[in-house]
């Protein structure tokens, strides 16, 4: 199998990673979507990553339909196959952080194609998606607990997912509430091959 993935991209990072915890058998070709590689214009006509080639030839798209096939091919008794519902609350929490943040670089990419001018962010359609991560990650932040510290499985990849893509789009940002519980145990698991071969950059 081949995954098209970019580093900066959360989407391509949740399919790394569940395909890294999966033991899968991968190649990686690393690419910017936006400049329309061949490969992927071929593979996928959304132009977007993550896009998983099979080794039959099948195109595989769109980050949670990756990682549920992941999830599939994991080994029996693999974490990846049984999920319960506070973990799927706090994945889908976590989504919630992530898809607000490339909401916003999204918005400042059509505004200006520079990623670091803010014009963009004063919108109210922006201000709401900055208030899903500032409350996102207070929200998240209680349920910490709940987190393995032996297991990286959906909820724990999307969790760091999240988090590392808002300090990555926004380095020091004075709006990124205290989540000392949730720190820790990222700095506990940065270690961990799929959070750790998958840090954005
Ligand atoms: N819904 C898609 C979103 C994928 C996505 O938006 N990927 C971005 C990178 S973060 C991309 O490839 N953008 C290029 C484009 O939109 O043309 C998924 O879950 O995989």
């Amino acid at each position: 199998m081949k995954l098209m993935k970019s580093t900066t991209s959360p989407y391509a990072r949740l399919a790394h990673a569940m395909l890294i915890e999966a033991g899968a058998d991968f190649e990686l070709d690393i690419l910017n979507p936006w400049a329309d590689p061949d490969q992927l214009v071929a593979a996928n006509p959304a132009r977007r990553v993550p896009t998983l080639i099979m080794d039959d030839g099948t195109v595989m798209t769109e980050a949670m339909l990756i990682a549920d096939h992941a999830a599939k091919i994991a080994p029996e008794g693999s974490h990846l196959k049984s999920i319960s519902p506070v973990q799927y609350e706090i994945a889908g929490r976590a989504w919630g952080i992530t898809e607000a943040a490339v909401h916003i670089i999204i918005g400042r990419k059509i505004v200006s194609d520079d990623l670091a001018a803010t014009e963009y962010d004063s919108h109210p359609v922006a201000q709401r998606r900055y208030a899903s991560m500032t409350n996102g990650l207070t929200q998240l932040e209680p349920m910490a607990d709940h987190l393995s510290d032996t297991h990286m499985g959906m909820a724990e990849i999307s969790v760091a997912n999240a988090i590392e893509y808002v300090d990555f789009r926004f380095p020091e940002a004075d709006w990124r509430p205290a989540i000392p519980a949730l720190d820790a145990w990222r700095a506990r698991n940065a270690h961990r091959p799929s959070l750790r071969d998958t840090v954005p950059s």
